[in-house]
């Protein structure tokens, strides 16, 4: 329709709704690789733009466009989108739990600065915008299990504290400005690529361990539980998820994620692949964060406004992780 069509400078008429192009900031951590890969198979290579302050590695360079991009120079952001006439922005530059703890002024210019800017370049050029949240935007005094999407969130980690800054503004400057943002809260996303500095790390050190010295050194106790969810299970759903028409979202930020396990559990399911697997706790600094997370998410808004629907549970979590990480260790 008219309505959805840009004209390009290259001169033509751009679909937008479907061939909108996309930015990534922060695009070289967990998540990034796999929406660039997802986004890139729906809507085409060249129409994703992967961006981080980090060098790419061959491999992402292999796979489409990747440039710098810095959040926190406003500048170089709205270069940026003018001159890639982008449509949607997936912000996903922040410093996760653990690392944020030990870095607060610099967790506080990325995660609440950077916010501020990309919020306003979304405004500008009126992006569709996407944010993760997290399980660390609940705390202490959050019902734990299970956590529903609307209840009291007073978390005691910058991280947390700076993801609930971001629902909020984000969707007061949909109220005020008619952006269309878009939230997701994850759980501890299981996957190959290795994340940086959160809480629920453990779950992925674990198969790399039991597939290499086959000790896991645990820095949670084994009856923490915590939500999580296999990386498929969130690339399928935050590409549909950003495709629902505005009307089928009651809300603006929803709860998604697949299952709950302690590490004992999945040390127990891990021994089907490796019976040797030895694991030592040894909790630390981390614990408590996970102490105040949920336990549970309910996730169920998700599936009731726009169908979402996981796959994977942790039987099959773990077949597919063994699957993939095997031959990287053979
Ligand atoms: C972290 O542990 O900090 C992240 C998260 C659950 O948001 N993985």
């Amino acid at each position: 329709t008219a309505m959805s069509s840009k004209r390009s400078s290259h001169g033509y008429y751009r679909d937008v709704e479907s061939r909108p192009r996309i930015l990534i900031t922060g695009s070289l951590g967990q998540l990034g690789p796999g929406l660039a890969r997802i986004f890139r198979e729906k809507y085409g290579r060249d129409n994703v733009i992967m961006s981080d302050i980090n060098k790419a590695s061959e491999s992402v360079l292999e796979s489409g466009p990747f440039l710098f991009a810095d959040v926190l120079d406003m500048r170089s952001l709205r270069e940026i989108c003018v001159n890639y006439e982008i449509d949607w922005l997936v912000h996903l530059s922040a410093l996760l739990s653990a690392v944020g703890e030990a870095n607060v002024p610099l967790a506080m210019q990325v995660n609440i600065e950077g916010l501020h800017n990309v919020l306003e370049v979304a405004r500008m050029y009126k992006l569709k915008l996407f944010i993760p949240s997290t399980i660390g935007a609940f705390g202490p005094d959050s019902p734990r299990n299970p956590t529903p999407d609307m209840t009291i969130q007073r978390p005691r980690t910058i991280y947390g504290v700076s993801k609930v800054h971001a629902e909020l503004m984000g969707e007061y400057y949909q109220h005020k400005f008619g952006i269309d943002f878009r939230c997701l809260r994850y759980p501890g996303v299981i996957s190959t690529d290795q994340p940086g500095g959160g809480t629920t790390d453990y779950a992925l050190k674990i198969f790399h361990d039991a597939l290499t010295t086959k000790v896991h050194m645990c820095f949670l106790k084994p009856d923490t539980r915590l939500p999580m969810m296999y990386i498929d299970d969130l690339l399928t759903a935050t590409c549909e998820f950003m495709q629902v028409p505005e009307s089928r979202l009651s809300m603006r930020t929803y709860n998604i994620g697949a299952v709950d396990f302690t590490p004992d559990e999945l040390a127990h399911e891990i021994r089907k692949f490796v019976p040797e697997l030895e694991v030592v706790y040894k909790p630390d600094h981390r614990q408590a964060i996970a102490d105040s997370w949920p336990q549970k998410f309910d996730y169920s808004n998700a599936v009731k406004d726009w169908g979402y629907r996981p796959l994977y549970n942790l039987p099959t979590l773990c077949e597919v992780m063994f699957q993939s990480l095997m031959p990287k260790y053979k």
